[in-house]
């Protein structure tokens, strides 16, 4: 265990909800002390308890409770984890609702003794991942997610923040057992034999020649010793679509516990990566060659937008720089960083989501195992070239080209 967890401490079930929530000042404008509280335990990602509540008689008042459990719940209490992670994610999303309200679900309070947030519901809303694998397209999605990443990236970073608060907003985010988590299930098991990864048998002669390139893991070790020393910005920590909610209007993200100082790119390549695995998944899950093409297109012209837009709304931050400390061509030059970082960042989550623990549905929810091993063969090609041609790479519509001229192996 990782510290005394509270004694005031106990996982909420759907019998306890509504005594909690009566117990909580905070929701007084919402649930009247005589209503019917009902509830149902959503969560469906690796960690945490996650509760819709809602007052019977009017299912407009409504909130989600998320509580950290002192455990890796797709594993089992065998692998411990700090609740101190629910702390840093209530800690982000005050930033990110201060930085980018529109993009940042409410938070009603954070409950320090139960390690549980209190937040919007956002009802009208489904996780990206799962309206992707539907074919479905989000025209503002790459405005709405350019914008977050620039705002809450530069605002955090020392490009605005000053020197003494950007040392102590570090030290606030030291979440080292989540960043373990990352180091080893991003950047190192799926590189090697280890009993956490989780590929089907038919994919084994593909992860068997990345296991054995040994040039691709000199480029890992690179990124892997990125993640852990660059303390650029604050990072969400998880940026891919299954932290995001999204309609055909409106953009949220959710869920910043992994949130620290690290990379701007490993946010803006967490984005590019999840996209580029549901471009891979499409192969097997569009029959229609016509239908695939421009579901592609969507995707290819989203990321290129998404990092545009991220340029774009960076600009202010130079626009205010003095030029004398950051003359022209060294900004060009951060851009020019964060866009390679972000490629090779990409990149590792890609390989990690087809090999490691913790697969996504795009590619490990296609039935047939024939068309899962050419879906997921092609997502590990698209990876791999981009981790070994991002030190060349200078436009974004350069990552597009490598994923259209990708072919499966198997
Ligand atoms: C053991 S946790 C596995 C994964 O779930 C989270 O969503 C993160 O992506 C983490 O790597
Ligand atoms: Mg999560």
């Amino acid at each position: 265990m990782f510290g005394d967890v509270s004694p005031a401490y106990h996982p909420l079930n759907t019998e306890t909800v509504p005594a909690y929530v009566r117990s909580r000042p905070e929701l007084a404008d919402i649930f009247r002390p005589d209503d019917v509280i009902e509830s149902v335990e959503v969560g469906d990602g690796n960690l945490n308890l996650v509760f819709k509540v809602w007052a019977a008689a009017d299912h407009s008042r409504t909130i989600v409770l998320k509580q950290a459990l002192p455990y890796v719940r797709l594993v089992g209490d065998s692998w411990p984890l700090p609740t101190d992670r629910a702390r840093i994610e209530a800690q982000a999303l005050e930033i990110h609702e201060r930085l980018v309200p529109q993009h940042t679900p409410h938070v009603y309070f954070f409950d320090p003794d139960m390690y549980l947030i209190a937040m919007r519901n956002l009802n009208d809303h489904i996780i990206m991942r799962k309206g992707l694998i539907q074919g479905i397209k989000y025209p503002h999605f790459a405005e709405h997610i350019g914008l977050f990443m620039a705002r809450t990236l530069s605002s955090t970073s020392d490009l605005v923040l000053d020197y003494r608060t950007k040392k102590l907003e570090v030290a606030r985010f030291i979440n080292p057992e989540l960043c373990k988590i990352t180091e080893d299930l991003i950047f190192t098991e799926p590189y090697r034999r280890h009993e956490r990864n989780r590929y089907h048998a038919e994919l084994e002669p593909h992860v068997a020649a990345i296991q054995a390139d040994i040039g691709l893991h000199v480029e890992v070790a690179q990124l892997k010793e990125q993640f852990m020393t660059h303390a650029q910005a604050l990072v969400h920590g998880d940026l891919h679509t299954g932290s995001i909610m999204v309609n055909q209007t409106d953009t949220y993200v959710i869920d910043p516990e992994f949130a620290y100082y690290g990379p701007m790119g490993f946010d803006v390549g967490a984005v590019i990566g999840n996209l580029l695995l549901n471009y891979a998944a499409h192969e097997a899950r569009s029959s229609d060659p016509q239908v695939r093409a421009d579901f592609r297109r969507y995707l290819t012209n989203t990321i290129i937008q998404v990092w545009y837009v991220f340029v774009r709304e960076f600009q202010p931050v130079w626009e205010r720089a003095d030029v004398i400390d950051m003359p022209r061509l060294y900004q060009e030059s951060y851009m020019r960083r964060v866009l390679q970082d972000s490629v090779g960042f990409g990149a590792c989550k890609m390989m990690r989501r087809i090999i490691g623990l913790a697969g996504v549905e795009d590619i490990r929810g296609i039935e047939d195992v024939g068309q899962r091993t050419t879906a997921a063969s092609l997502a590990l090609n698209i990876a791999t070239t981009m981790i070994k041609a991002r030190h060349h790479i200078t436009r974004i519509e350069e990552v597009v080209e490598i994923a259209e001229a990708a072919r499966p192996t198997l």
